[in-house]
């Protein structure tokens, strides 16, 4: 079968961006919005006074003052702007049984909800309530818990500073650190490893760095679907000579060439600008061969510099004076072999010395990294051995270097700031104490993966979720739906209708929220929130549209509500903060000194940093230096078998996470469907497969030893230029692959990333797909 042969696969010779971006913003917009919504709205994207993107954390350009395009900004500004509604009439005529069968692509392309619901176990519908009448079942719901660590309260990334404080101060009120959110599924082996390494949890470059490096990494992630604004930044330094070396088992294409919208000279004469300098294939899970590989490689010509009385490679000065642990790993890479690092990469010897070549020869490096790295079993020692790498150089904390993690949700970093924590440190303890005079629950709760666990063993028997589609965001998507089943109570603050809302507690809602392009109105009057992006830049956002139904109110004025109506006796004036957003931001100051004179910072153009201390190398270690940390040796881990795959799960150019707009994943030649493995030719042959087969896909190793299948059939072979051995489909359809047990030790981060699989023609019984709840 030739390619063109295989419906909705037909590979893409464009650039990123350029005329198709624009076309399938127009799409996007046409389908959505209400014309008058979408002319007030796009202009006022990361606009001084208007609000801050929902889609990405890559931070704004200083001087915000012309309109930054981004395709999947658009879209994601459309889809919450839509002129769609799912109103109360609707529910009343379907029941949660029938709407279990709508794809979660249909089931968010409802539109808006209007109305505050309670479900109806009589009817099996849901039915509208009243506010307070929800508030006050809630509220004696959580009261009759026997113990307040029986309930889990999530957090998805795109709730404001304002309400995650209002809310995390709630949990703590009533007497848990069960917070569950979507940073535990993404960059928590960011939180957890470079505070080791580096003293601090965050990324330590500003957008300036990017303007004064001399290189750039890309390491597992792209930006050309999830951090659109970052290929401006890319293009620059590309335009500069900066070298690019990506390290990616797929050639994403946002990360080989790219035709600025806002170039008119490449849009009219259609050329793009090169991206990456190198593009290193590697396998799903080498990261840590190629940075021991680089490491080696940069130690041998340290060495034979200095022996040649030449001037070394390595940053001798800094390491002695500012870092421990630089000997270990000395004699760790010295005894990792190059053949062990070749077998464990995919990539040859020369291509590593190659690529440590280029990290050597510039004076400042930034690494940037997405989900490639974290979401694996060992996603911890992946960013240590990135921070490894930078510290041998001096890299941090100095003008043009430094470690850039490129954060997910749009405010999840800030969130994790203003103390949506299941782990509280001392400060944040003191602060609540000090400011509230409460005793906040110091024994540490459950994140993402021991919350679910806890509900699957019955030990959690309530959640609230602040936001998100936590069961299919979450691996097992069986047992992790199974689970949630047990439930007494199950509240969403949510702007659209998701699969997570249809898996039913003994009594569950749907509490209707402003989204953030929408004008919040309180006591006081129009009010701002504040966010953080992955630079810890931290500046307001103010919606300005009309809200979607009257009905509607602020994730603020919600989490206060369900507060009132659960702690009697509660020491916060809830009323008084959600009448006046800036008092909510003065009691942050008080609770996190490290927002001092909020008010008055945030008012600036542009907003404020919070204080990085690595970027000043001011290493917030328990012996204030930085430290190189070791990672498990390479054949540590049992080897696959030959007959065994690397599965990685991705984004989709048309999702933004469990919300999928659409199903093309344009740059890499998919249109209509979503039921795609992407394989290597070689990987093909082997099987006896061809472009276009039916297969099915079976988890082995970590995901099956609990001897349970999981299973995703039916779905098609797609001849893909990816590294051999590794194979890739999107996400949440292999999430049905992965067990909950499947997960990074230290941070708790799901192994999405590396699910060993088996891969097989279909079954003539199973031609058509299953585990597909997305399309
Ligand atoms: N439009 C849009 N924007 C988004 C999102 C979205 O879904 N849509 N999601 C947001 C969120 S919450 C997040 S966390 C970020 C996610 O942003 P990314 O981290 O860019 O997301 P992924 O699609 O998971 O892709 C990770 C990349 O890692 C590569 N990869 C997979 N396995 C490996 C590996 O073992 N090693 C290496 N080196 N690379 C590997 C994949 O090929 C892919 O290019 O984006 C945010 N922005
Ligand atoms: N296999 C696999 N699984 C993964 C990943 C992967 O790469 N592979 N990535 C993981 C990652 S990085 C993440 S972050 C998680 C994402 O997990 P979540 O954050 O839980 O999921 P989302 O899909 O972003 O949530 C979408 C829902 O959020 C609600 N929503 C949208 N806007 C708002 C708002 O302004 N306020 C409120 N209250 N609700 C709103 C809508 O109802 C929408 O249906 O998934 C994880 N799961
Ligand atoms: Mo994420």
């Amino acid at each position: 079968m030739s390619e063109d042969q295989v419906p909705g696969i037909e590979p893409y010779d464009g650039p990123a961006g350029g005329w198709g971006a624009l076309g399938a913003v127009a799409r996007a917009l046409s389908g959505q919005m209400a014309i008058a919504r979408e002319s007030i709205a796009l202009h006022k994207v990361n606009q001084p006074k208007g609000f801050d993107c929902p889609g990405c954390a890559w931070p704004d350009p200083k001087e915000t003052s012309s309109f930054e395009f981004c395709e999947n900004g658009a879209k994601a500004v459309s889809w919450e702007a839509t002129a769609k509604r799912v109103r109360p009439e609707f529910f009343a005529s379907n029941k949660v049984a029938d709407l279990w069968n709508l794809s979660d692509y249909a089931l968010e392309g409802l539109g808006r909800i209007t109305h505050p619901m309670a479900y109806d176990p009589a009817s099996d519908t849901y039915q509208p309530i009243e506010w307070n009448e929800a508030f006050r079942r809630i509220g004696e719901a959580l009261r009759a818990l026997p113990d307040p660590n029986m309930a889990e309260f999530y957090t998805s990334g795109r709730a404001s500073n304002e309400a995650a404080f209002l809310y995390q101060l709630f949990v703590r009120e009533y007497g848990t650190n069960n917070f569950p959110d979507c940073s535990n599924m993404c960059h928590e082996a960011t939180s957890v490893g470079l505070p080791q390494s580096l003293g601090v949890g965050k990324g330590t470059v500003t957008l300036d760095d990017f303007e004064h490096c001399d290189a750039i990494f890309c390491i597992g992630h792209n930006p050309g679907t999830n951090h659109p604004r970052m290929l401006g930044t890319l293009r620059e330094a590309s335009l500069r000579g900066v070298p690019i070396v990506v390290l990616n088992p797929l050639p994403e294409r946002g990360l080989e060439r790219f035709t600025s919208p806002q170039s008119p000279v490449e849009m009219l004469t259609g050329t793009s600008v090169r991206i990456a300098s190198t593009y290193y294939k590697l396998k799903i899970g080498g990261d840590v061969a190629v940075l021991k590989g680089m490491t080696k490689s940069l130690l041998d010509a340290d060495a034979r510099a200095i022996a040649a009385g030449m001037p070394g490679v390595i940053d001798r000065d800094f390491i002695a004076t500012q870092t421990t642990g630089f000997e270990a790993l000395a004699d760790d890479v010295a005894q990792t072999s190059w053949e062990a690092i070749e077998r464990h990469s995919g990539l040859t010897r020369a291509q590593i010395e190659d690529a440590a070549d280029i990290y050597a020869k510039a004076k400042n490096v930034i690494v940037c990294y997405g989900m490639g790295i974290t979401q694996h079993a060992h996603g911890t020692e992946n960013v240590q051995q990135i921070a490894n790498l930078l510290l041998l150089r001096g890299n941090i904390g100095r003008r043009g270097a430094g470690i850039c993690p490129l954060r997910g949700h749009s405010n999840v970093q800030g969130d994790r700031t203003v103390g949506i924590t299941e782990k509280p440190n001392d400060a944040l303890n003191d602060g609540i104490r000090k400011t509230y005079g409460f005793e906040p629950p110091i024994a540490h709760g459950h994140d993402a993966v021991a919350a679910v666990i806890a509900i699957r063993e019955g030990r959690s028997k309530a959640l609230v979720a602040l936001g998100g589609n936590l069961a299919v965001a979450m691996p097992d998507t069986d047992e992790t739906f199974e689970a949630m089943r047990k439930l007494d109570l199950a509240v969403h603050i949510a702007t659209k209708l998701n699969r997570s809302h249809l898996i039913l507690a003994k009594a569950s809602f749907i509490l209707p929220c402003l989204g953030r392009t929408e004008l919040d109105v309180q006591a006081t009057g129009p009010q701002a929130v504040t966010v953080e992006d992955s630079m810890s830049m931290v500046h307001a956002s103010a919606g300005t549209l009309t809200p979607a139904s009257e009905h509607l109110r602020s994730e603020p004025w919600i989490v206060a509500g369900i507060a009132k109506a659960t702690l009697p006796n509660t020491r916060v004036d809830w009323d008084r903060l959600v009448g006046d957003y800036n008092l909510i931001r003065d009691d942050i100051e008080k609770v996190f000194p490290i927002f001092f004179n909020f008010n008055k910072r945030v008012s600036e153009p542009g907003g404020f940093r919070l204080r990085v201390a690595a970027s000043e190398r001011d290493w917030a270690t328990p012996d204030k230096r930085a430290h190189f940390l070791l990672a498990k040796g390479l054949d540590e881990d049992a080897p696959l078998e030959a007959h065994e795959l690397m599965l990685t799960t991705i984004r989709s150019h048309d999702q933004y996470n469990t919300t999928i707009y659409g199903l093309n994943d344009r740059y890499r030649g998919v249109s209509g469907r979503r039921d795609v493995v992407f394989m290597h030719p070689n990987d093909l042959a082997a099987r006896g497969l061809k472009h276009g087969d039916r297969i099915d896909v079976f988890a082995t190793g970590a995901n099956a030893a609990d001897g349970k299948e999981r299973a995703v059939r039916g779905f098609i072979a797609v001849a893909f230029e990816i590294a051999e051995g590794s194979v890739a489909m999107y996400y949440p359809e292999g999430n049905a692959l992965i067990a909950l047990e499947s997960h990074d030790r230290r941070s708790g981060t799901p192994a999405y990333k590396s699910v060993p699989v088996r891969i097989t023609s279909a079954n003539a019984m199973t031609q058509t797909p299953t585990a597909a709840h997305a399309v």
